[in-house]
Order: structure tokens, then C-alpha cells, then sequence
């Protein structure tokens, strides 16, 4: 058996893109084969150009998957860190932001934010104040793929053996700068567009890219809202309003109707906007439904492997 490792560049439905040589090759698993498969992931090859083994992962990124059912979606697989693109414009939603960087945070996903279409602004200091309040402080990173600005500063990141993802809305300019990273290879990074065999328009993404310096980066397209899959008891990105909360009047305040808050009472000072607020029971809500569907969801799979399962305390 020859055995060569490589990586998953792409999943469509069962057949998988790997990366060989910086060519990429679409290959199916090893009928014995039962992992689900990500972007991202390592994995072997076998004499028949099959995967016939995935390596043990450091790490994923889930979501839940689109649709009504509970469902677990991995979108990427070996992951150092996220950048989080957004552009300054009618685009930039500090609510999106915050449910980003909570879904990262609960992950142990490092990231970074990064503020595109710089040479458009006419007001990046706002937008700079809005990261601030967000709690970014050196992470962020201005850029403009028209004038250059900032990507050599994201290069600096992405260096070999080193796997970044991008998230954010489409349009951001998120391939712009993998087009960039890529030394201008046009061609690998933007979404082929192809004319099908029935003359039906079909578009394919490649996700994972092997930049020349050696690095990876996940590219995850059309990527709007991410909902927990799986979830947390506290979410650690809003440090503001746990510092403003340890002056309450309750310990256990929830800073909606109690005395004595000094959540509300920043709010009311316009110290902080009240939407933030809002975001933070919502998401901290969101985080503890998914910790508790995920915690079932585990002591169902024990159950049936015939372990006996430990408490579970919500
Ligand atoms: N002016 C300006 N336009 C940009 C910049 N980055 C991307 N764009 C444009 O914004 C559009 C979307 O960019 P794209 O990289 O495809 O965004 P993606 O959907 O996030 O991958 C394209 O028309 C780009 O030319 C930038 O820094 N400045
Ligand atoms: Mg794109
Ligand atoms: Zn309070």
C-alpha cells in the first residue's frame, strides 16, 4: 500500500479535492471509510487513489448547519486562526461581529479583524472607534487590496505550516486578498464559473488554497450568519459589560428590570448602546441551548456504546 498524505481542499456531497503537488485532484473515500470528511482535514491515500484514513484533527470550526433540524456542519478542519473581514461600509454590523467572535471564542479559535476597502472610507477612525468598543485592540488590521495597504501585514500571518480561515459576508473582499496572498493567481482563487454539460450555469469553490509561501487558507464563501453548534455557559467577549456588571446592585443581575443595574445605567450615560446588550443575552442564550443540545446529544452516544454517562449539570 503507498501511502501519501495530503490535504482536503473541497467537499462536494462524496467525492473530495485533494491537494497533490499543488495540483488538485478529486478523489472518493475507501468504501470502509465512515468519518465525515472536512476542509482541511489529513488524510491518506491508498494504491487506488482512494482516502483510506483520516488523521486525528487539532481542531474544527462548527456550525450548525443550515435548515430546521440540528445538525452539525464542520466548515474547516486544523485551523491556527480566523481572520474576521468585514468592510468599512453599510456592511460593518457590530452585531454580526459579536456573533463571530463569540462562535471563535468558544472554539479556542484565535482571530483577528480585518477592515477592507480602506481606500473608499472616508471615516476609518469610526470604524476604528466601533472595533474598540468591541474589544479589538492590536488585532486589527486596515487594509485595501486597491492601494495594497495592510496585506502584507495579513502575509506576515499566513506563513508555512500556519492554516487561516476567512470569515465574513460575500463581497468583503475576502478572495481580493487570498487573490493577493496568492501571488496573483487569478485563476485558482476566484469562484470558476463554468457552463455545465446541460447548459445549466454551475458555480464550484475551491476552499482550501497552498499559498507559495506555504501557508493554507479557507476560504469560506457566502458565509452570512453562523449559528452555534456547539455552545458555552458564558461567552467571554463581552468584557465591558462583565466589568460594568461586578457593580450591580444583585450579584446575579440580569440587567433587565433590577435596581441598582450599572449595565442599564451605562447604557442610559450612551456609554454603551443598548443593542449590545441585547446581542450579548441573545448569543449567551444561543450558547447555553447548544451546549445543552451537544451535552444530549453526547450521553445519547454513550448510552448507546454501552458506557454509563456522567452528570450533566446545566
Ligand atoms: N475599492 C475596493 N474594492 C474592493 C476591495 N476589496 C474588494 N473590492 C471589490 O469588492 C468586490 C467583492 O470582492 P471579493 O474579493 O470578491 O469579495 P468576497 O466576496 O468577500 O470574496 C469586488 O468587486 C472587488 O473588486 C478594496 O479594498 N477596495
Ligand atoms: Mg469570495
Ligand atoms: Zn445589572
Amino acid at each position: 500500500m503507498i501511502n501519501i498524505k495530503t490535504r482536503i481542499s473541497g467537499v462536494y456531497g462524496n467525492r473530495y479535492k485533494v491537494i497533490l503537488e499543488n495540483e488538485e485532484i478529486s478523489v472518493m473515500t475507501a468504501k470502509h471509510l465512515e468519518e465525515t470528511l472536512a476542509v482541511g482535514d489529513y488524510v491518506i491515500l491508498d494504491e487506488n487513489g482512494d482516502i483510506a484514513k483520516a488523521l486525528p484533527r487539532k481542531n474544527e470550526m462548527v456550525r450548525r448547519a443550515a435548515g430546521k433540524t440540528p445538525k452539525e456542519q464542520i466548515m474547516a478542519a486544523n485551523i491556527d486562526h480566523a481572520f474576521i473581514v468585514t468592510s468599512m461600509n453599510e456592511e460593518f454590523n457590530p452585531r454580526r461581529l459579536e456573533r463571530y467572535m463569540a462562535f471563535l471564542e468558544m472554539q479556542n479559535i484565535a482571530y483577528y479583524l480585518v477592515l477592507t476597502k480602506e481606500d473608499l472610507c472616508e471615516d476609518v477612525e469610526f470604524y476604528m472607534a466601533q472595533a474598540k468598543q468591541l474589544g479589538f485592540s492590536d488585532n486589527v488590521i486596515l487594509t485595501s487590496s486597491v492601494t495594497g495597504i495592510g496585506l502584507d501585514e495579513i502575509a506576515g500571518l499566513t506563513g508555512a505550516g500556519k492554516t487561516s480561515v476567512f470569515i465574513g459576508s460575500s463581497g468583503v473582499g475576502k478572495s481580493s486578498i487570498i487573490n493577493y496572498l496568492m501571488g496573483g493567481n487569478v485563476q485558482a482563487v476566484s469562484e470558476i464559473s463554468q457552463m455545465g454539460d446541460k447548459g445549466r450555469h454551475t458555480t464550484t469553490h475551491r476552499e482550501l488554497f497552498v499559498l507559495p509561501n506555504g501557508g493554507a487558507i479557507i476560504d469560506t464563501p457566502g458565509m452570512r450568519e453562523i449559528q452555534f453548534w456547539s455552545g458555552a455557559d458564558t461567552i467571554n467577549v463581552f468584557d465591558d459589560i462583565d466589568v460594568l456588571a461586578e457593580g450591580c446592585k444583585f450579584r446575579d443581575c440580569s440587567h433587565d428590570k433590577e435596581p441598582g443595574c450599572a449595565v442599564k445605567e451605562a447604557i442610559e450615560r450612551g456609554q454603551m448602546p443598548a443593542e449590545r446588550l441585547k446581542s450579548y443575552n441573545k448569543l449567551k442564550r444561543e450558547a447555553k441551548n447548544a451546549e445543552m443540545r451537544s451535552a444530549l446529544k453526547d450521553k445519547r452516544k454513550m448510552k448507546g456504546r454501552g458506557w454509563s454517562y456522567p452528570p450533566y449539570n446545566p
